[in-house]
């Protein structure tokens, strides 16, 4: 296949003319700037690399608005996940895949085309394992390939309750794992999908509250792949990690475990300078999730001192209540201008030039990263995934270069993406997914059944 770009994105920044050929295995065989168009060819006006959401959590699409409503005058986190557990307690396998095939449709259709799928709901209703164990996370997989999504599926280990090492609570019964449990769940998937290039496996560890990071060194060591945690999301974890361990939850994790670039410290909403400092140097991705953090009322990641530090990150969904890359960089960007009173807050301080340029080459780059991919982007080799933009759908005309990522980021009311090309296949023409209506009816029908109407 070979298409014509008028702009395009390329590692090195934007060029004009850019012819794009993807070889029969879905990578792209050339990018060529200045090129001519040949005979027969689609041109396309802006094309830009695709987005990763390194943290989503399918199932809670299945929820996305149904807790906006105050159950006490105290609400909080805690009294949302209770919600979401009345949801993680009863959907079904099929239901589980219905509801991410529509969620990873949606990915795409906003310009997304990799997911890192942080996984940890694994047995049936009351704890029992499945007759397979990767039940839950082959749908995951069945959902990706349906709609033709790339996947980091990130097999989550659930130990316990809490820091006190509590048992789980009944709500938290189908995420119950060991080590071995999860390095089985591990190996058969990778199993199952050998030879499916869309869909790879890594390692989840839920969180420092429900994983006793003595448990898992063996587990770690068998590991090459992207690594996640949730870390220092909330403030009360900060002070349950502090009370038990005798240090604050990052400080401690770098302690305790190897952590490189193979990692991805989900939030680490609450850190010290030493912690910005520690975490920056260790070369982990912070996975920010914008959306969701300002949802769940987390708090603001330190950017500003973590990337002149040098820190790497990328943004997920995380909740899945909303979903466009665009609107988690704008969320980003804003909640660090309202806290810093000053503009163009996410740039290192000597950097001059575009914020939405900038937010969205890092997202690239951290996006990478902790989904475990060794190329991504507009470069000969790499996985053939691109976004052609919409231009009607950006807020003026005639843009060029990283204008149209600032325009795209703070001036588009909905994610301006026109085609999606995954693995070398168009999965998203005009704004539409090439499956939607059968992808639709089956969401509607799980959440009907669901939600008891
Ligand atoms: C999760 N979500 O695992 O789905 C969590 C809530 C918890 C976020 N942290 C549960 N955003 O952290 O215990
Ligand atoms: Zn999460």
């Amino acid at each position: 296949m070979e298409l014509f770009a008028e702009q395009a994105l390329l590692p090195d920044g934007w060029h004009r003319n850019v012819r794009i050929t993807v070889s029969s295995d879905g990578r792209f065989e050339s990018i060529v700037p200045d090129a001519r168009i040949s005979a027969g060819v689609e041109r396309k006006t802006v094309v830009v690399p695709s987005q990763l959401s390194l943290h989503s959590h399918a199932f809670q699409r299945g929820m996305a608005g149904l807790a906006e409503s105050r159950q006490n005058p105290a609400d909080t986190f805690w009294t949302w996940r209770r919600l979401m557990y009345q949801l993680a307690h009863r959907i079904s396998p099929e239901q589980m895949q219905d509801i991410a095939s529509y969620l990873y449709m949606e990915m795409l259709t906003a310009g997304y085309t990799q997911v890192a799928e942080f996984h940890y709901l694994h047995h049936a209703p009351g704890g029992a394992t499945y007759g397979q164990v990767a039940e839950m996370s082959l749908r995951v997989g069945e959902a990706a390939q349906a709609v033709g999504i790339g996947l980091t599926l990130l097999p989550t280990l659930y130990e316990r309750g809490g820091f006190d090492g509590r048992p789980l609570q009944e709500a938290q019964e189908r995420f119950a794992t060991t080590p071995e449990l999860i390095g089985r769940i591990i190996s058969e998937t990778r199993l199952a999908w050998a030879e499916t290039p869309l869909l790879s496996v890594g390692l989840g560890l839920h969180s420092l509250r429900a994983v006793d990071l003595k448990t898992v060194p063996d587990l770690l060591a068998a590991q090459t792949a992207p690594v996640h945690i949730h870390v220092a999301e909330q403030q009360k974890e900060v002070e349950e990690c502090v009370a038990f361990v005798g240090a604050r939850p990052v400080e401690y994790l770098l302690s305790e475990a190897d952590v490189d670039e193979r990692w991805c410290l989900v939030h680490a909403t609450h850190l010290s300078d030493s912690e910005i400092a520690g975490m920056a140097r260790s070369g982990a991705v912070a996975g920010l999730c914008p959306i969701t953090e300002a949802n769940l009322g987390d708090g603001l990641f330190p950017l500003a001192p973590y990337v002149n530090d040098g820190g790497r990150f990328g943004i997920g969904s995380d909740s899945n209540v909303l979903i466009s890359p665009w609107e988690e960089l704008r969320t980003l960007e804003y909640g660090q201008r309202l806290f810093t009173q000053t503009r163009c807050a996410a740039l290192p301080a000597e950097t001059l030039g575009s914020t939405g340029g900038w937010l969205y080459r890092q997202a690239l780059d951290g996006g990478r990263w902790a989904c475990g991919l060794e190329s991504w982007g507009l470069v000969a080799g790499a996985r053939a995934d691109l976004c052609v933009l919409d231009e009607d759908l950006l807020p003026l005309p005639y843009l060029q270069d990283d204008a149209v990522l600032d325009a795209a980021i703070f001036g588009s009311r909905q994610p301006p993406v026109k085609d999606v090309l995954c693995g070398g296949q168009w999965r998203v023409r005009d704004g539409r997914h090439l499956n939607h209506d059968a992808v639709t009816a089956a969401f509607r029908r799980t959440v009907r059944t669901l939600l008891d109407l």
